[in-house]
């Protein structure tokens, strides 16, 4: 199999941008949609793994390069797996993260008044598709357990990061190092199946 040698990032998100290409190895050339000035298209899929191929097969097509993307979210149990797919769309249009998480302690709090009084279980969930101008696509999964913090904590990482703390760990993703994050997520552990191809 040939080894790619270089890739497009098909992300607009800049947190997932910087996470991808630090899990990619350092001599793979990367290039990133702002060098394209290629906005999103619509995701219309009922999946991670729809959207990310939608993103990957469009970005491709648009450049006639290789494209990794990745389409993720948080599920939360207590919301019947809410925002999942839909995890960017709650920040709003301008990516507003603080409206995104008040919004999650809102909805946690309609449905169950004392939420803060228990662990509520969420996983964050991550699909990336490598998609070739020749049509082959391949696409992995990486999900990490854990549960919602009942503060926002931490300023490190991006989105859902400050509201989330992993399994096994006393700390949200927003305190970690992104150091110690990009290697237990669940980005690195879709990566661990796709890692062959570079
Ligand atoms: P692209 O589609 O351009 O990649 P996006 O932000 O719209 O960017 P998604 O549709 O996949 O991406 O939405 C995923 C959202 O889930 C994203 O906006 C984050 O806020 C959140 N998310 C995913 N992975 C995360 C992580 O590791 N830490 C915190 N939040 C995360």
């Amino acid at each position: 199999m040939d080894k790619i040698k270089e890739i497009l990032i098909g992300t607009n998100n800049v947190g997932k941008y910087k996470e991808i290409c630090d899990l990619l190895p350092k001599t793979v050339k990367k290039y990133s949609l702002k060098e394209f000035k290629i906005s999103s298209p619509e995701e219309t899929g009922n999946s991670f793994k729809e959207n990310s191929f939608i993103k990957a097969s469009y970005f491709s097509k648009k450049t006639n390069l290789i494209c990794l993307s990745d389409d993720s979210g948080l599920k939360i149990d207590l919301l019947g797996g809410l925002p999942g797919i839909y995890s960017s769309r709650w920040s709003g249009e301008k990516n507003n993260f603080n409206l995104a998480i008040k919004k999650v302690f809102k909805e946690m709090q309609k449905a169950k008044e004392d939420w803060r009084s228990d662990d509520n279980k969420a996983s964050f969930v991550c699909c990336l598709t490598i998609f070739w101008p020749n049509g082959k696509k391949f696409s992995s999964e990486g999900i990490i357990n854990g549960k919602i913090s009942p503060k926002k904590i931490g300023t490190n990482g991006f989105g859902y990061d400050p509201i989330f703390i992993p399994k096994g760990y006393k700390n949200t993703f927003g305190e970690m190092s992104p150091k110690l994050k990009m290697s237990i997520d669940h980005r690195y552990k879709a990566f661990l199946k796709i890692k062959n191809f570079f």
